[in-house]
C-alpha cells in the first residue's frame, strides 16, 4: 500500500446501491458499455457484506458481467467482508485504492443498501447513485430516508413496470421537502436491461463530478475521507493491541474489580498504562 499510495487519487469513484435485486448489477453492466464507448478503463468492485451465500452471489454478478470478461479495459472484483479486519469500512478504501493506481478512471462499487455497513462503503465514493424501483419499500419510511441521505443522483430502474412515473414524483417531491443544497439531486428513469435512460444517468454522473470539481467541493470531500480513513486506522490497530495483550493483565484487574478494590473505569485506565497506551 505504501508504494501504491502515490499513484492514487486520479480516478473518481462511483457507488452504486439500492435494495437487493433493483437492478445494480445490470445497470453498472450498461454503464461499463457507456465509459468503454468513451475510451475510458473502468473498475467494478462488488461489495456483499453480510450474505452467506456471497460465494453464489458473487459468482452470479460476474457471470451476469460477462459481457466485458474478454474487455482488458475493463475488471471486476467481488469482495465479502468476513475476514477483514475493521471490516468494509476499512477494507473497501484500500480496494478501491489498488484500483485506481492500476488505472482505472472509474472505480463504480456496488453494494446493497441496507445496512450501517453500505452507508459506510458509500462514504468511500466520490459520488453515490441509488437505484430504486417503481412502488419501491411502500411504507418503509426509515429506509427511504436513510438513501435519501445519501443518494446524489436517484434512478427509478425497471421504468417497463407500472408505477414509474408516480415513484419519480414521490422522490422528487421527498427531495424538495428535504435540505435546499447546492446541488439537486436529479430522479431519473431506467430500463436497464434495454439500456433506456443510461445515456442519461451517465451524463448525471458527469455533471455531478463537474460539480463536485468547481466548488472544490471533491477535494474537501476527499480530505474528510482520508481523516476518517486514519483515525479508523488507528482505532482498529488499537483495539486490536488490546484485546491481542490485554488477557494476562486483564485477569488481575477482573480480580480487583470483582473484590471492588477498583471500578472498571479505573481499571481501563490501568489496563491502558499498562499497555502503554497512558492518556488514552
Ligand atoms: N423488467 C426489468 N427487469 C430488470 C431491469 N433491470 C434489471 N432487471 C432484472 O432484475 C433482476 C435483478 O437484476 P440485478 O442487476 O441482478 O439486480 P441487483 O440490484 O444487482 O441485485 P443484487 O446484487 O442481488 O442485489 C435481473 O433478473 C434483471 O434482469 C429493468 O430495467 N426492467
Ligand atoms: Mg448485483
Amino acid at each position: 500500500m505504501q508504494e501504491l499510495f502515490p499513484h492514487t487519487g486520479h480516478a473518481f469513484t462511483i457507488g452504486v446501491t439500492g435494495a437487493p435485486g433493483a437492478g445494480k448489477s445490470t445497470l453498472v453492466q450498461a454503464l461499463i458499455t457507456q465509459i468503454r464507448g468513451e475510451g475510458d478503463r473502468v473498475a467494478v468492485l462488488a461489495v456483499d457484506p453480510t450474505s452467506p451465500f456471497s460465494g453464489g452471489a458473487l459468482l452470479g454478478d460476474r457471470v451476469r458481467m460477462q459481457g466485458h470478461a474478454t474487455d482488458g479495459g475493463v475488471f471486476i472484483r467481488s469482495m465479502a467482508a468476513r475476514g477483514h479486519l475493521g471490516g468494509l469500512a476499512l477494507a473497501a478504501p484500500e480496494a478501491i485504492r489498488i484500483l485506481d493506481a492500476a488505472g482505472a478512471a472509474y472505480v463504480l462499487v456496488e453494494t446493497v443498501g441496507v445496512g450501517q455497513s453500505e452507508i459506510e462503503v458509500m462514504h468511500a465514493a466520490d459520488t453515490t447513485v441509488v437505484v430504486v424501483t417503481p412502488r419501491w419499500g411502500d411504507g418503509i419510511q426509515a429506509g427511504k430516508a436513510g438513501l435519501l441521505e445519501i443518494g446524489d443522483i436517484f434512478v427509478v430502474n425497471k421504468a417497463d413496470r407500472d408505477g414509474s412515473r408516480e415513484t419519480v414524483r414521490e422522490l422528487n417531491q421527498m427531495i424538495d421537502l428535504g435540505a435546499h443544497l447546492p446541488w439537486r439531486p436529479p430522479v431519473l428513469e431506467t430500463v436497464a436491461t434495454a439500456g433506456t435512460g443510461v445515456g442519461e444517468l451517465w451524463a448525471a454522473v458527469k455533471a455531478r463530478r463537474a460539480h463536485l470539481e468547481a466548488s472544490g467541493e471533491l477535494g474537501e470531500r476527499r480530505r474528510v475521507r482520508l481523516s476518517r480513513e486514519i483515525a479508523n486506522l488507528a482505532a482498529e490497530r488499537v483495539r486490536y493491541h488490546v484485546g491481542r495483550e490485554a488477557a494476562p493483565i486483564l485477569d488481575d484487574l477482573v480480580t480487583r474489580a470483582e473484590r471492588r478494590e477498583i471500578d472498571p473505569g479505573a481499571a481501563a485506565t490501568e489496563l491502558l498504562a499498562k499497555l502503554g497506551l497512558a492518556g488514552a
